[in-house]
């Protein structure tokens, strides 16, 4: 009896194992293919991150992730702004975060229509990914909103000396530092604007603060070019994020480190 006793407790404890194993099996090796695991685990670790940032879609007027793959039109994933249009041979390419738009820095732009983002006085930020090819112009914009007809306008590029600039009409062009961004390398800017003045950021870290006041009404905006189509971008830009409030350091640290998120 005792001898049966414990050949039943051997069985109940092999198939308990191999239940267990293959529940682990299935969550950790789930069927399909390599691409689509990564993708499931990636997913799966955007979502336990961005649980510490449910804030982040909060105030953000436009998301253009330009992953695209032909046509025209780059779409808003989140917010109230428009979606973008290609102009002029805009072309795709591979990007930070899947596809990219791509600038030839003569007139290339997206032209993100003509009235959602006036931000006033008031503060509102831009995260992007930028990998210049050359700087053909002496300011080459990134991104651009306002009106410069009115001279209310902001906008945030590199000036042909590698530094970040930030302009508005009516003062002066602030040029942050060091870092010098160089050709053929991706990265993270960031420009906070925070009612008085400005902070960057490059790659998930700040990096600089200036002191500008700035003034957008009427509320164009065009990506890959200033607002008044001129001054254009030569590379690609991606994952295009316009705020109507600040940002804090650790969500851009978050934002740096999830090209692409949500
Ligand atoms: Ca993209
Ligand atoms: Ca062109």
């Amino acid at each position: 009896m005792k001898a049966q006793a414990g050949v039943e407790y051997l069985i109940l404890l092999g198939v308990t194992l191999f239940l267990g194993t293959s529940v682990v099996g299935v969550l950790v090796f789930p069927i399909g293919g390599t691409d689509a695991i990564k993708q499931s685990q990636s997913d799966i670790s955007y979502m336990i991150q961005a649980m510490q940032y449910p804030g982040l879609s909060e105030g953000l007027v436009a998301y253009y992730k330009l992953d695209e793959s032909g046509g025209d039109v780059a779409a808003n994933s989140v917010g109230e702004g428009p979606d973008g249009e290609f102009e002029n041979g805009v072309e795709h390419g591979s990007g930070k975060s899947g596809r990219a738009a791509k600038f030839d820095g003569i007139d290339d732009e997206i032209n993100c229509g003509e009235d959602k983002f006036e931000f006033g006085h008031s503060k509102h930020a831009y995260s992007v990914w930028i990998n210049i090819s050359s700087l053909p112009n002496e300011y080459n914009y990134i991104v651009a909103t306002g009106n410069s007809e009115l001279g209310k306008q902001s906008g945030v590029g590199v000036k042909n000396n590698g530094n970040v600039f930030l302009s508005s009409y009516g003062s002066p062009i602030v040029e942050f530092g060091a870092p010098v961004l160089g050709a053929n390398a991706w990265y993270h800017v960031v420009l906070v604007y925070k009612g008085r003045d400005a902070d960057l950021y490059i790659n998930g870290k700040y990096v600089g603060s200036q002191e500008i006041s700035l003034n957008t009404s009427v509320g164009k905006c065009r990506i890959g070019s200033h607002v008044g189509d001129s001054s254009f971008f030569r590379g690609d830009i991606d994952d295009v994020k316009i705020y109507r409030r600040e940002l804090t350091a650790e969500e851009i640290g978050f934002i740096y480190r999830t090209p692409g998120f949500p």
